[in-house]
């Protein structure tokens, strides 16, 4: 009955990131997919996230559906982190804010909702793009595009190019963009460059769909959103998607949140109603534990302090392997510009390696990376970075 589907090649980060697992080199890296790990190699357990979680194990919780919505004390809490708490678009109710499956649940419920609105619209996404973006929203019925986003040559922004592409976009096309970190090239626009944009988006009709999967790992959590408070202040009308998959290291219990920013509190009252009917039709409502745990984090002060000094530390830690990366490579290998560690921000750098070169980094050195070029930053520490330049050296030199 089913023969005539093609065989699923799996997906580009999750299946190497399995090869990784299965290699038996003795000092293998893994910079394959976006997890923070710390210096010790190992996938934290935040601290205020352990607080909260035995305080609530010393209970016996009945286990109830949550709202399809989600947790109320956890959507404010969404909508504080990502819209300032004093925003004026929150103070008026413009904001409808669910919670939900991850960041990446956010994006199919987001992508429903406008394909339902909108069904002739189709949707541009940066050029290279986290590949689920095209997915979702193709699973989505939506068609979907790309914008020059990156310049391998300079291994920075084509700015001119993306804003001369999106001003001749179609009124009410969807326009996919990263407020921070971009996935996978590392490379974001400047404060005066969203500036720039927001005001084309608005003049030309267009609905932008902010992917924020890694608040606070960038320059940090306020300037992290600056680009969504900044399209909220101009009084657009769009989605942010944002995950606490990263900044809580929360991977495995599915937290994140979509905002949609409305034109009226009644028009994001009416929009609450949809996204619930929308969610109802997917997965009917989102977790518990995960849901009242990040409520919990987010929602104590005291937590609330400790997890903002966790979030520093990553990205501190995260800062501090581009910069050894930087200046280790440059010891080793004068003539290459390693800059681009330095430059670019967040989880991702793209190296522009080629297909030979990264085969030869995982054959020769048991050194882990997409086939597109990413390192996941994080995957470094000081026990594996030297072996990480030595091999970076190594097929360099060799062309
Ligand atoms: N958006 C972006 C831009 C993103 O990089 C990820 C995850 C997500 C959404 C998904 O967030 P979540 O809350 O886990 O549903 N990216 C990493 C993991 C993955 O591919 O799923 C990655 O790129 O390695």
């Amino acid at each position: 009955m089913f023969e005539h589907l093609e065989k699923y090649a799996g997906d580009p980060i999750f299946r190497l990131n399995g090869e990784f697992h299965q290699n038996t080199h003795p000092r293998k890296v893994n910079l394959t997919i976006g997890l923070y790990y710390d210096d010790a190699g190992c996938i934290p357990v935040l601290p205020s996230v352990r607080t909260a979680e035995q305080r609530r194990a010393s209970k016996a919780e009945p286990r109830p559906y949550l709202p399809m919505e989600g947790l109320a004390s956890y959507r404010d809490a969404v909508q504080r982190l990502v819209f300032g708490a004093d925003h004026q678009a929150l103070q008026t109710g413009r904001v409808a804010t669910i919670q939900s499956v991850g960041g990446t649940g956010a994006l199919k419920v987001g992508a429903d909702l406008l394909h339902a609105a909108f069904p002739d619209s189709e949707i541009w996404i940066s050029d290279p793009a986290w590949d689920n973006h095209h997915s979702i929203f193709r699973g989505a019925g939506v068609k979907t595009h790309t914008y020059s986003y990156y310049d391998p040559a300079t291994k920075s922004l084509r700015f001119d190019q993306m804003l001369a592409e999106l001003r001749v976009l179609p009124p009410k096309s969807f326009v996919l963009l990263h407020p921070c970190c971009h996935n996978p090239t590392g490379v974001d626009l400047s404060q005066e460059q969203w500036l720039e944009l927001i005001p084309v988006l608005a003049e030309r009709g267009l609905i932008p769909f902010m992917d924020m999967a890694y608040q606070g790992f960038g320059a940090g959590l306020d300037e992290d959103a600056f680009a969504i408070r900044a399209m909220a202040d101009a009084g657009l009308v769009f989605l942010v998607a944002n995950s606490f998959s990263k900044n809580l290291s929360f991977y495995g219990e599915r937290c994140g949140g979509l905002s949609v920013v409305c034109g009226s509190a009644q028009e994001a009252q009416d929009m609450l109603g949809q996204l619930q009917a929308v969610v109802r039709r997917i997965y009917s409502s989102p977790p518990w534990h995960g849901g009242q745990i990040t409520s919990d984090v987010l929602n104590d002060p005291a937590l609330y302090a400790l997890w903002v000094r966790e979030v520093a530390d990553m990205r501190a830690r995260i800062a501090i392997m581009r910069r050894q990366a930087h200046e280790q490579l440059r010891a080793k290998l004068p003539d290459y510009d390693s800059s681009y560690f330095v430059k670019q921000r967040g989880m991702f750098t793209y190296t522009g390696l080629s297909m030979p070169q990264l085969l030869a980094l995982r054959e020769r050195h048991g050194v882990y990376i997409i086939d597109s070029g990413r390192i996941a930053i994080p995957g470094l520490n000081t026990g594996n970075i030297n072996d990480f330049t030595d091999a970076m050296a190594d097929v360099l030199r060799a062309g």
